[in-house]
């Protein structure tokens, strides 16, 4: 197991949240497994217990990054729809702000983690401090659209963040190596640069409407718990 002295602060904040998450972790669980850097720490250390107490425990995840690993290291992955319903889920997440309301997105699987967090009766998020913030929008707003008439879907998210007050900023189709990034699910994303999201409530449902939009980063109300890692080792529950 790492040892939070040779980490970065960022990474050590990581390990605590994830350690004081895997906490809840009961033998006998349906769990959901998120994804990004501290979901990677969160199910190592996860893989650890299970094999140091020999939990039975049966895993979902959001991605198929999370699902590699977390085979490789021996827990049981199987299908969302084959397990059903989860226990508890838990999850990285770009931004939280003091409601628990988040932006994720960031690493191309908010689509999978929504349908994930959804179907759990509880959803933890882990997070470093850099993480929390007053009002969401500093960090980009993924927004996962189908390619087909994708330049339409553009103009529509446009004109809505338009009428919202919102429309100045750029919206950027994200690449990876000069081509559209493409989500596990076979779709683009747009990055939309805000700044602040004063009524995420309202944008969330604009873009929502939006034919060719799959799914946007916004989680309202879905979060139920975050736990915010200190360097130190020590956390903060919001
Ligand atoms: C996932 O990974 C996302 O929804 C979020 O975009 C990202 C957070 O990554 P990291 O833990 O690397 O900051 O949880």
């Amino acid at each position: 197991m790492p040892d939070q002295t040779n980490l970065s602060p960022a990474d050590a904040a990581k390990l605590a949240a994830s350690r004081a998450a895997i906490a809840l972790v009961k033998d006998g669980m349906k769990l959901g497994l998120g994804t990004g850097s501290t979901a990677v720490i969160m199910v190592r250390e996860l893989a650890a217990r299970v094999k140091a107490e020999g939990l039975n425990l049966r895993c979902a995840a959001t991605s198929q990054g999370t699902a590699d690993l977390a085979t490789s290291l021996g827990l049981t992955v199987e299908s969302l729809d084959q397990i059903g319903w989860l226990d508890l889920t838990i999850d990285g997440a770009d931004e939280v702000d003091p409601d628990l309301n988040l932006i994720k997105g960031g690493g191309g699987a908010h689509l999978r983690e929504k349908i994930v967090a959804r179907a759990s009766d509880r959803m933890v998020v882990i997070a470093d401090p850099a993480k929390v913030v007053e009002t969401l929008g500093a960090f980009h707003l993924p927004v996962e659209v189908i390619p087909f008439g994708e330049q339409v879907t553009e103009r529509l998210i446009r004109e809505t963040l338009q009428a919202q007050d919102l429309g100045k900023r750029p919206i950027l189709m994200r690449k990876r190596d000069d081509q559209p990034y493409v989500t596990d699910e076979g779709n683009h994303i747009f990055d939309l640069s805000l700044e602040a999201i004063p009524d995420p409530v309202h944008l969330a449902r604009s873009l929502a409407a939006i034919p060719g939009v799959v799914e946007h980063g916004l989680f309202l109300g879905i979060c139920d718990l975050a736990i915010i890692g200190q360097p130190d080792g020590n956390v903060i529950e919001l």
